[in-house]
């Protein structure tokens, strides 16, 4: 049982930028799973049997518990609403589930017995695994134990840990369990307290540079969010971005900023706990927005209070989520 056997491959699909999907076997014989691994949300659930014929032949690979002697029917139902306006309800089963070769026994499983539109076109996700805190999880009347909780209270791993390293365009992307892969970088890895009272992995982050002249956000925060594709921050940081780049401007349309493909970019970091991380450029200029221009990789967090460092900031660290400690380790990759 080598410490690697602890690690699973996460692979980004739909145009190598949008989301990050991992293998998880579930039940027995067990079925092997895409899920979308998300720091912003606590439930696990999947493509099932118990959608409707329509919706079941997109292409998925779905959880029937019919077809797994492990299965068992739980009480309780559930229903999400996510950031981006997409939703997800249906009810509860356990099963045995296998992630990164830790086996969870009786495991809760919610079953998508509804999906919104958003969730209806080929090739996405087969499901999603949360990876935030238990309070969040939707299950009512009584919320059920996520999978890294479980591994936790059933001491399958030791030490409490999760790290996360996620690969830009064909690189290799992970998840670990119970291990911390110290050959990912050479870089020290930085501690920085969690305040989790909201269910999310959020940690100070009260100044950012631009083009090496820092700012001061006092009293700033933001969530480590695996599940959210872009870097999602306060208008007034948004439009200092790009307000400095010829030929920005926002795109009604797209729903954010874009700017001129050949515009010369600006360095932007941003901080976590006391320490500052730069966004790849490669990030920053997250995808073709037609006519010429590259749409941002920074865009706003809304009416939210903190900010929301998904995927384009966390391309650029190696994460570490510790249970125990509560704290959200940092290292700098490139
Ligand atoms: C996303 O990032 C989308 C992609 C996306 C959405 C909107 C605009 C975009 C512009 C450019 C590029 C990507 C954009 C994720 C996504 C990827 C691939 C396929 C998808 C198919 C359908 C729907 C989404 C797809 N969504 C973020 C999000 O909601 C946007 C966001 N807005 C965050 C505000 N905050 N992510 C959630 C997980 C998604 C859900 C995973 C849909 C894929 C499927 C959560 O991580 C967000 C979290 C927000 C919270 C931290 C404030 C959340 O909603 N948690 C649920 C808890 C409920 C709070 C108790």
């Amino acid at each position: 049982d080598k410490d690697t056997d602890h690690e699973v491959p996460a692979e980004s699909i739909q145009n190598g930028a949008l989301e990050y999907v991992v293998p998880v076997k579930i039940g027995t014989p067990g079925v092997t799973l895409k899920l979308d691994f998300d720091t912003g949300s606590s439930d696990l659930w999947v493509w099932s049997s118990e959608l409707s014929r329509a919706s079941k032949t997109k292409g998925h690979t779905i959880y029937d518990p019919s077809k797994s002697s492990t299965a068992k029917k739980a009480s309780g139902t559930w229903n999400i609403s996510y950031g981006d306006g997409s939703s997800a309800s249906g009810n509860v089963y356990t099963d045995k589930v296998t992630v990164a070769d830790v086996t969870i026994p009786g495991q809760a499983i919610e079953l998508a017995e509804k999906l919104s539109a958003s969730f209806l076109q080929d090739g996405g996700n087969d499901g999603l695994l949360g990876l935030a805190w238990p309070q969040i999880n939707t299950v009512s009347p009584k919320s059920v134990p996520t999978p890294v909780e479980n591994m936790i209270t059933k001491k399958l791993i030791n030490p409490s840990v999760f790290t996360v390293k996620l690969g830009r365009g064909d690189e290799a992307g992970f998840y670990s369990f119970g291990f911390i892969d110290t050959s990912v970088t050479p870089n020290p890895i930085t501690y920085t307290p969690v305040d989790n009272s909201q269910g999310f992995w959020q940690v100070a982050s009260s100044s950012w540079s631009l083009n090496g002249e820092t700012r001061e956000r006092s009293g700033n925060t933001t969530i480590l969010d695996t599940g959210t594709t872009l870097l999602l921050v306060a208008d007034d940081v948004v439009d200092a971005i790009y307000g400095g780049i010829e030929g920005a401007v926002f795109d009604n349309q797209q729903g954010g900023y874009k700017f001129p493909t050949n515009a010369t970019l600006p360095d932007i970091a941003f901080a976590v706990g006391d320490t500052i991380y730069k966004v790849n450029a490669k990030d920053f200029a997250f995808g073709d927005a037609g006519d010429g221009f590259t749409f941002g990789g920074i865009q706003s967090r809304g009416d939210l209070d903190f900010d929301i460092f998904g995927d384009v900031f966390l391309k650029s660290v190696y994460v570490v989520c510790k249970s125990i400690h509560n704290s959200w380790d940092t290292a700098r990759v490139t």
